[in-house]
């Protein structure tokens, strides 16, 4: 049976398991990469696995998140983590060059190879034919190490594009229309693969959007075959060498497949406050818009900003509105400066920003209060933007920039036809993308052989080893969807905290109640109930190292999101399943124990747990873990566990020089 391009690359880098669906397989690690706010943790870990250099092809530091270094400990940490780099063997990308996604895809991605990034946007170069996964920070630093990275295989989706775009639909439509056919649960457990004719008129630039926002589906990853459009983007950016044609076989065998007509596309629009909140843009067209933003790992390149900028070229945004441009990379903006892109776009009222994350998270441009923002960016779970209750919409360039230009939220083919003069911007690369390297440290230009660390630097939080009995009160019940941002938010406030645990787990799910952390000291730890997709988001290992630190002992929850998960096991937090009966019964404040002796049951393989409710009332919770996770839960955690393999010399967790 022929195969899909997915098991292909896998089956290359596969040290263990087979490619069954669902069951875990270890597999080599080519490059990785860490930004700055996870970017701490991974080298701290590194540090404290005694690991002593870099073993993956390529390992790639950026600094993108908190580029404005509101506070000294945002410093500290982007020193800390160019110290890191030097030390250790990898690339260090300056404060300002721009999003990890972005300068990845063009200087490093590179078809066929797997990548490893602390970000859940990881798979963006997936756009290129590379299979890059999104994990948490202790998962980078053992692959860094050498180690093999563990997943549940996933099953491959072929999402079939037929047609050709329309005028003034984009790349962006489409994943949003994935969005709306199958919500952010839809993609957990699987790849999906863009094969078709649509997929083949598609430049690199808008395959990463989709690959990019394929997280938002809950995807372990999105991946294109490659062909003349990887050969020429990779050609334009001086890395044509780098070309490896790389298709499924004629007769592989998907799991399920999706087919999407091009030509039926009309522009998208994702309302407050999930991304799976799509309508068509007419249907919210008139909403009085106040601020406006293009940007991000998902829509901040060349590519995406230029339509914006053909728009309102010659042209003025409407004056009670505040547009942004923040380039995702400086290649872009330089480019876009050289060729006198920024010069228009300020023309007409645009503030031009350095290359940042920034407001995606709250950081700078926070919305008005009681206002609506549109971004071009991938998430708008509430709050994210900076303030409670915002109103945070996510569209394309093309749909930002026509309500710039009008004022509020207009299908850009309506705005068309009214002005008679705004032609549709379609897709255009530049011949070359010839902009500098010179915020790219290489591993032989570093400047440090030691790490500096600020004083807000702590130490990696460790955990004893799985309890016998785990009894709790409940401290939270929480609905479905609970996003990391939920449990540790990012914004500038609280993200200079990433590298000090003690001080940023007084702000856990702050965002669902902030009395949580104070209540989980007095009771000294506790459990959480949550309903479907839990942890959904980001990779931020945080979210489980701040519960962990406050003493959470098992998370009940209908479903996890799959990197959340890993990273529960990765820092000792039992995640248990239990079905929809059982979570509307369980109220928060309620006592829960698990009958059972925890750690025999988990070191045995037991699957099913009785609970113990009040006292009063039984019910069942279910642990699927694989053998490896198991170990990591009865050992605490995975950094004591790895340690241990090393100890050991065994397992695929040790350097694979070693
Ligand atoms: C995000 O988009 O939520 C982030 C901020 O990039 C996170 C990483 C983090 O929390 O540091 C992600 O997507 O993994
Ligand atoms: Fe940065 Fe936003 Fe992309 Fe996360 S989603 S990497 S915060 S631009």
């Amino acid at each position: 049976m022929g195969q899909t391009l997915t098991e292909k690359i896998l089956d290359d880098h596969l040290v263990e398991g087979d490619l069954t669906p669902g069951e875990e397989i270890g597999i080599e690690i080519d490059q990785v990469l860490a930004q700055d706010t996870t970017g701490t943790m991974v080298w701290l870990q590194f540090e404290a696995l005694d690991l002593d250099e870099v073993q993956t092809e390529l390992a790639a530091q950026y600094c993108d998140h908190q580029t404005y270094q509101f506070d000294f400990k945002n410093t500290d940490d982007h020193r800390f983590l160019r110290s890191a780099a030097g030390t250790y063997g990898a690339y260090f990308s300056r404060p300002g060059n721009g999003i990890c996604h972005n300068v990845h895809k063009e200087n490093f991605a590179a078809p066929g190879k797997t990548l490893l990034g602390s970000d859940s946007h990881t798979p963006t170069p997936g756009g290129l034919g590379e299979l890059a996964i999104g994990a948490g920070g202790l998962d980078i630093a053992v692959a860094m190490g050498g180690g093999a990275y563990y997943v549940e295989m996933p099953e491959v989706v072929n999402v079939k594009l037929e047609g050709e775009l329309p005028e003034w639909a984009t790349a962006k439509d489409i994943v949003l229309e994935m969005l709306r056919r199958l919500s952010v649960k839809g993609g957990v457990g699987k790849v999906f693969e863009y094969t078709g004719e649509g997929a083949a008129s598609l430049t690199v630039p808008e395959r990463t959007t989709i690959t990019n926002m394929g997280t938002e589906l809950g995807a372990t990853s999105s991946i294109f075959e490659t062909d003349e459009q990887t050969k020429d983007y990779l050609e334009r950016q001086g890395r044509g060498d780098e070309y490896v044609e790389l298709t499924a076989d004629e007769d592989a065998e998907y799991a399920d497949e999706v087919v999407i007509d091009l030509a039926d596309l009309e522009p998208l629009i994702a309302k407050p406050s999930m991304p799976d909140n799509i309508v068509p843009v007419r249907e919210v067209a008139g909403e009085k818009v106040e601020q406006v933003i293009v940007g991000s790992c998902t829509n901040g390149g060349y590519e995406d900003v230029l339509p914006a900028a053909k728009m309102v070229k010659g042209r003025e945004i409407a004056k009670h509105i505040e547009m942004i441009v923040a380039p995702g990379s400086k290649q872009a903006g330089e480019l876009l400066a050289r060729q006198g892109w920024t010069a228009e776009m300020m023309a007409a009222g645009v503030n031009v920003s350095e290359a940042t994350c920034g407001p995606c998270i709250g950081i700078g441009h926070v919305p008005a209060s009681d206002s609506v923002s549109l971004r071009t960016f991938n998430r708008n779970f509430e709050g994210r933007s900076g303030i409670e209750d915002d109103s945070v919409f996510l569209c394309s360039p093309e749909v930002a920039a026509a309500a710039a230009l009008k004022g509020e939220i207009v299908d850009p083919r309506d705005l068309a036809d009214e002005l008679g003069d705004l032609d549709a911007p379609g897709i255009e690369l530049p011949d070359k993308y010839d902009g500098s390297k010179s915020d790219i440290i290489t591993p032989d230009e570093a400047i440090d052989d030691e790490l500096i660390k600020g004083p807000n630097i702590g130490n990696v939080p460790l955990k004893d080893e799985l309890a016998a009995d785990i009894e709790g009160e409940t401290l939270l019940h929480m609905e479905d969807n609970i996003t990391t941002d939920h449990i540790i938010p990012a914004t500038s406030d609280i993200l200079k905290f990433r590298s000090n645990i003690e001080r940023l787990s007084e702000f856990t799910l702050s965002r669902v109640d902030d009395s949580f952390a104070q209540r989980a000291k007095d009771a000294d730890g506790g459990v959480l109930v949550a309903g479907e997709n839990y942890g959904q988001g980001s990779s931020r290992e945080h979210a489980a190292m701040c519960p962990m630190y406050l003493g959470i002992e098992a998370v009940f929850a209908q479903s996890f999101a799959r990197i959340h998960k890993a990273n529960l096991f990765n820092f000792g937090i039992v995640p248990l399943t239990i079905d929809e009966e059982t979570y509307e019964k369980i109220e928060q404040g309620d006592d829960i124990a698990i009958v059972d002796d925890v750690a025999e049951a988990v070191r045995s393989g037991d699957e099913e747990f009785t609970i113990r409710v009040n006292d009063d009332w039984e019910a069942t919770a279910n642990l699927k873990a694989s053998e490896r996770e198991r170990k990591i839960l009865a050992a605490g955690g995975k950094l004591s566990w790895t340690k241990q393999q090393y100890e050991e010399g065994s397992g695929g967790a040790a350097p694979a020089d070693d």
